[in-house]
């Protein structure tokens, strides 16, 4: 195999967020141990690694109090560094969490002046986003949520929320943006409590919208494996029902606080999963590592990171691939997918015949329950492609 077989493929439409490789360390016992670097700069760290894009929230780029000279400055700067690059940016989001007017939320806060600014900011955000060619907007509702349910009812923060989308999906049409919005769900953290805690809480919201058809999920490993979900089986249903519009790729240990871990190197056999998924069916969207370095690495070892969160997607492609071609694997699949085109038919869809002539098959339960399941032997072989010995 040649040695760049792995080398990101650009088609696979890798990116990262400016508050990812750019983060300099800082979590809620310290301060940063690596300098900040300028959006552009980030850029030339992207680009170097090889990634397609780049995505940002809008204060990522423009400080919340730059002037309008130093905006226009810091744009074109930027503006030059992806074309340097090659650099597309297919993302763009609202930092709606980081400013103090956010304490309580923005489009759920209990003050409709704050819930107006978070909807007046997401606006000017969207503008910025389409400057720069995004296609994708992301909510990611930070403060959402509550540390005690004496503070605000859950019914209404859904009401209000749901307010707040419907305007912005009509300001994205009239604007002509053509965005897709994209919810991400997060159990916890930074709020006790986050309203719409996993992603299945946004596909049931997506039908009540005024404009479902441009709303999807933006769904994060980490946030699912914080609860302790099946993150695989979340993504899984996003599909089914087209909604997968933006994917969150990072590690995280199950139960832990929100780690964003390089991807893959907490669950390999998780990411491997899901990487098959993805790739069993086609997902064309971006594939955002939304990950952060240790917090021991300089910027030469953040480069490693961000190359291996790539890396790992490539290998796990090429072991999927091995597991769909394995004719062993294949026949168990074979062997435990039992067949039977008559009563495939007759369940497919309800007639008063067909329940009449259901209710007559002679379905013997001891009989069925004595059918092969080898699962053990299956999983093992699963092992032992993803161990390198297949
Ligand atoms: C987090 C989130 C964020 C969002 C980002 C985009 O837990 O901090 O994952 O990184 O993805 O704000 O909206
Ligand atoms: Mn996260
Ligand atoms: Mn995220």
């Amino acid at each position: 195999m040649p040695s760049d077989a792995f080398a990101p493929d650009k088609k696979l439409k890798f990116t990262f967020g400016l508050w990812t490789v750019g983060n300099p360390g800082r979590d809620p016992f310290g301060g940063p141990v690596r300098e900040t670097l300028t959006p552009a700069q980030i850029a030339d760290l992207i680009g170097e690694v090889g990634a397609y894009g780049v995505n940002f929230h809008d204060n990522d780029l423009i400080p919340i109090d730059a002037t309008p000279e130093q905006a226009a400055q810091i744009k074109s700067d930027f503006r030059k560094a992806l074309k340097n690059n090659g650099l597309v940016v297919p993302m763009a989001t609202t930092n709606l969490f980081s400013d103090p007017v956010f304490k309580d939320g923005a489009f759920t806060s209990n003050n409709a002046q704050v819930r107006a600014y978070a909807v007046q900011k997401t606006m000017r955000a969207m503008d910025l986003g389409a400057e720069f060619g995004a296609k994708i907007y992301v909510f990611w509702g930070g403060r959402e949520g509550v540390e005690s349910d004496a503070t605000k009812s859950p019914v209404e923060a859904i009401k209000r929320f749901r307010e707040s989308i419907n305007f912005l999906s009509e300001y994205s049409i009239e604007q002509g943006y053509g965005y897709k919005f994209a919810f991400e769900a997060k159990p916890n953290e930074p709020r006790g409590h986050m309203y719409f805690a996993v992603t299945g809480s946004y596909l049931a919201l997506i039908p009540t919208l005024d404009h479902p058809e441009m709303c999807g999920v933006n769904p994060e490993v980490a946030h699912e494996h914080m609860a302790g979900l099946n993150f695989v089986h979340q993504v899984g249903a996003a599909l089914e029902s087209g909604k997968l519009f933006h994917i969150d790729l990072n590690d995280q240990e199950f139960g832990r606080y929100d780690q964003d871990f390089r991807f893959g190197s907490a669950n390999p056999k998780h990411a491997f999963f899901l990487v098959k998924l993805l790739e069993d069916h086609k997902y064309a969207g971006p594939r955002q590592f939304d990950a952060h370095a240790y917090r021991q690495s300089d910027y030469q070892d953040v480069k490693e990171f961000a190359r291996g969160c790539m890396r790992t997607y490539m290998i796990l492609k090429e072991k999927a691939a091995r597991w769909n071609a394995d004719k062993e694997i294949q026949g168990l699949l074979n062997v435990i997918n039992v067949q039977d085109a008559a009563l495939s038919k007759l369940t497919k869809k309800y007639s008063s015949a067909n329940a009449k002539k259901l209710l007559a098959a002679p379905l013997d339960r001891v009989e069925l329950a004595k059918a092969r399941l080898p699962y053990e032997q299956l999983d093992q072989l699963t092992m032992e492609v993803l161990m390198g010995v297949r």
